[in-house]
């Protein structure tokens, strides 16, 4: 390995940033597909996640996560998705580790490799098939010679902890968080019982990502940091927030509102919005700080500006981004001139320009979850006929 510091020596000694979502960035330029939301892109199209790690490396990310999401075996062959047979896993987390390792060594940034939740646990498989499943991906990200590892996007403490387990094989570090929110894990584990089971599992650094936003993410951290703190563990806290207002959500946060996922953008935070969050981070002690889906580049960088002082730099990608507006000045209308402030831009109120809709939506929220015989996964792709009787569901 490099002479590059480690990820825990790094949070030892300050604050690391992440990078935000790829799923759903490269979805919307067109690489990945809503629903399976599986990372083959980084063998069909991998210019287009190399530039997404770049502008993230520019903003000012520390860690480039391999484009492995949802790439687990049994997820490339659930409901029809042909990924597994034409590109498979191994496949597809080695190109993504290799886009990875490219892209950090432009800068100075470590390469992290991550697992998520399984289909097969979903479906009732036991520890045995669920582990094996996470060891075929830890297998390449050991090959591939990653820094740190991971373990993101699970909903039940279990199917984690099965997660952490296995990956701490490998003797690499090992980051953990859950999509969760101050309400606890889907069978109804609290959060600070997940962290300090997270912890206890042997994950150096946890706390929680996805499925809300900051405000309610930095709620469900404070749960997460008094939980570790009454059990005396001493780990390092990480969270990596949707980029989406979701005061409505309920506990499976943004998947349950009816906006998921194709009418999400009413909802995107702005920039100054990251400012306040990685602020309100910072604050808490929270250390590893980065963004999940709808982060885009210019979310992160915001947060990499409002940590500047702390981090002692600014990220390359400010150099055409005066902080606070400043580069308004050069405006020429006198009115946009006069908005070159913090103050203004901090305390504005955005209109959405929408005169029909409201703020709230109300969530879907079907209340099944694993060990429910509707959430069994299978490869054969959904029918039409099925859909109509969902839909069918969701009115009764
Ligand atoms: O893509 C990424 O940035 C990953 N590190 C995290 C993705 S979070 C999950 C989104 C998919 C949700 C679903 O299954 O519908
Ligand atoms: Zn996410």
């Amino acid at each position: 390995m490099s002479g590059k510091k480690g990820i825990l020596e790094r949070l030892d000694e300050g604050v690391v940033i992440g990078d935000g979502g790829f799923v759903f960035a490269l979805e919307k330029r067109g690489y990945v597909k809503a629903g399976p939301w599986t990372p083959e892109a980084s063998v069909e199209n991998p210019e287009a996640v190399r530039q997404l790690h770049r502008e993230f490396l520019r903003a000012g990310s520390d860690v480039m996560q391999a484009f492995t999401f949802y790439a687990s075996d049994d997820k490339l062959a659930n409901r029809g998705n042909y990924a597994s047979e034409k590109l498979t896993c191994a496949g597809i987390n080695s190109a993504s580790c290799a886009l990875a390792h490219e892209v950090a060594a432009e800068g100075d940034a470590l390469v992290a490799g991550g697992i998520s939740q399984t289909p097969s646990y979903l479906s009732g498989a036991g520890k045995e098939a669920v582990q094996a499943q996470f060891k075929t991906q830890l297998d390449e990200f050991v090959k591939n010679k990653v820094d740190f590892l991971v373990c993101e996007y699970f909903e039940h403490i279990e199917e984690m902890e099965w997660a952490i387990e296995e990956a701490c094989k490998t003797g690499l570090p090992v980051g953990s968080t859950m999509c969760i929110g101050p309400e606890g894990d889907l069978h109804g584990v609290s959060t600070g019982d997940c962290a300090v089971r997270m912890a206890n599992a042997g994950s150096k650094i946890v706390g929680v990502h996805c499925h809300f936003d900051p405000m309610t993410l930095l709620d469900a951290m404070q749960l997460v940091k008094e939980g570790l703190a009454k059990a005396n563990l001493n780990v390092h806290m990480m969270v990596q927030p949707l980029a989406y207002l979701t005061p409505d959500a309920s506990k499976q946060g943004f998947i349950d509102l009816p906006e998921f996922p194709f009418s999400l953008e009413p909802r995107i935070l702005t920039r100054w919005d990251c400012h306040a969050y990685a602020r309100r981070a910072y604050d808490m002690g929270i250390r590893y700080i980065g963004g999940c889906c709808g982060f885009e580049p210019y979310h992160i960088r915001a947060v990499a500006e409002e940590l500047a002082e702390e981090r002692g730099k600014l990220p390359e990608g400010h150099n055409k981004h005066d902080m606070w507006g400043d580069g308004l000045k050069m405006h020429t209308k006198p009115w946009v001139r006069a908005r070159a402030s913090r103050e203004y831009w901090e305390t504005l109120k955005p209109a959405s320009g929408r005169p029909y809709c409201s703020a709230y939506s109300k969530s879907d929220a079907w209340g099944v979850t694993q060990g429910d015989e509707i959430l069994h996964q299978r490869k054969e792709a959904t029918e039409d006929s099925e859909i109509a009787a969902l839909q069918k569901f969701e009115k009764a």
